[in-house]
């Protein structure tokens, strides 16, 4: 089996289905043969692999969790993470993507969408005929997102919408956007605004040091017409637009452990072949510490990505407690991705390893769907029952 052996300390692999395995399984050949040969060159070119589109949704990473009614996997939350998992160990961009299709925009209109929303989009978005985008951020309001200014008019027949948001993954080559903006009484609600409707447009953010491999961009509304049948009706207020960010940050909560799987397994290798002083660098005591934290931290991530999914599941697992995993496995991450890039000296910088674009990566994925600090604050008010953020 040349499949990457993953690390699993704990045997973690025992609490994991058939399918579980499966679907991990599956996702991993994939990434291997697509995604690992070519990720470095369109990172450097700054370039989403578009040709990927299709692969991802032959392998179910479109709405793994939407029911295969409505062109879902119909798998269950643990095959999302362990999905996300792998495919982040290739990426974090091209996680990046399948998380905003799939817990961002698949996910608001199954939960919140009408019947006729579901059946006309969701097969669509599964079969990556369709790529959404989800607009919540605006240049004035990141952490925030309740200040938002982005409104809708009623005009009788059709809703006017103006405003615009910033930093949207997948934005310049959406097909659809969800789109959260506020009515006349400041109500947030979700839209759903498709390409091709006169005065939106999609600016591409450049100069990007970070998910190089992720087209970003802005979502700009200019008198936009959307069309009454384009509303969410199932939910409103800030929360609607935030229990979409707990499906997304549950994933990254997992995806985080891929890209530090493939860090330590990287720095492991290089440690064992690489000389100095006549003997590998593995056999010096500072580059064993790092590789025993770096396997400890992995380990208790596992767990706690492990245990949210049976809850998440069971449809018990807290808003906090996906903070919680999602601050805690991306920090580990990008503290192994720092350490790993130490123990190979100056190979550590150059794209003929994965260490240096998981890092700068990282550097994103800890300030997206909630900074490190959000989420502390998320943290701190659940255990004091004060909220600390305004
Ligand atoms: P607050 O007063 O606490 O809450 C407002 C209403 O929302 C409810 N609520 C939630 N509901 C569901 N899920 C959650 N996680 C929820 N958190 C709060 C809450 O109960 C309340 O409901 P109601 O009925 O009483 O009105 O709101 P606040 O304005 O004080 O803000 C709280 C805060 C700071 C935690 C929140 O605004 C926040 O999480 N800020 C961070 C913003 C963020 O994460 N943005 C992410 C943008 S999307 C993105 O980054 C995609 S990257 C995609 C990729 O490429 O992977
Ligand atoms: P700010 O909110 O201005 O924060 C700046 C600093 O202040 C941070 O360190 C923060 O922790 C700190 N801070 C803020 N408030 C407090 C407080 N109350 N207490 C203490 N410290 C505080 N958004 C979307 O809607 N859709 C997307 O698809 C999307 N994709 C993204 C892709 C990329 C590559 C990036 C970088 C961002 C993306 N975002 C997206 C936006 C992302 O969610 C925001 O960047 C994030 O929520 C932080 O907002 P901000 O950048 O405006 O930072």
């Amino acid at each position: 089996n040349d499949l990457f052996q993953a690390p699993d300390y704990y045997l973690v692999d025992e609490l994991l289905s058939e399918e579980h395995k499966l679907v991990r399984d599956t996702t991993r050949e994939w990434v291997k043969r697509e995604v690992t040969p070519i990720i470095e060159e369109y990172a450097q070119r700054a370039e989403f692999p578009a040709h990927l589109r299709k692969g991802l949704a032959e392998i179910g990473a479109y709405g793994p969790f939407i029911p295969q009614e409505y062109g879902g996997a119909g798998l269950d939350y643990i095959s999302y993470g362990l999905m996300m998992q792998e495919i982040e160990r290739g990426d974090s961009g091209i996680r990046s993507t399948c998380s905003v299709q799939s817990s961002l925009v698949m996910f608001p209109i199954y939960k919140y969408g009408t019947e006729e929303q579901k059946r006309k989009y969701l097969p669509k978005l599964a079969s990556g005929e369709y790529l959404g985008a989800f607009g919540l951020t605006e240049p004035n309001y990141g952490s925030n997102p309740g200040g938002m200014v982005t409104n809708f008019r009623d005009m009788g027949d059709h809703y006017l919408l103006n405003g615009s948001k910033m930093w949207i993954s997948n934005a310049p080559i959406c097909d659809i956007a969800v789109v959260w903006a506020k009515n006349e009484e400041g109500r947030i609600h979700g839209l759903i605004v498709e390409r091709g409707m006169e005065g939106f447009t999609t600016p591409e953010t450049k100069n990007k040091w970070s998910l190089r491999a992720s087209a970003t961009g802005e979502l700009v509304f200019d008198n936009v017409r959307v069309p009454k049948e384009n509303l969410l009706p199932g939910r409103s207020g800030l929360g609607a637009p935030l229990s979409c960010l707990d499906s997304a940050r549950y994933g990254i909560a997992w995806g985080a452990i891929g890209v530090a799987m493939d860090c330590y397994d990287t720095a492991l290798r290089y440690a064992k072949q690489r000389i100095q002083f006549d003997k590998p660098i593995a056999a010096f005591q500072l580059q064993q510490k790092k590789l025993a934290e770096m396997i400890t931290e992995i380990t208790k991530a596992q767990l706690l990505a492990w245990r949210l999914g049976v809850l998440r599941n069971e449809d018990r697992a807290t808003s906090a407690q996906i903070s919680m995993a999602k601050r805690n496995n991306v920090e580990m991450a990008l503290k192994i991705a720092r350490e790993a890039r130490q123990i190979l000296g100056g190979m550590g910088i150059t794209g003929d390893y994965p260490i240096m674009r998981h890092m700068m990566n990282l550097e994103s994925v800890i300030t997206y769907e909630g900074t490190h600090d959000i989420h502390l604050l998320i943290t701190g008010a659940d255990i004091t029952g004060i909220q600390a953020f305004k």
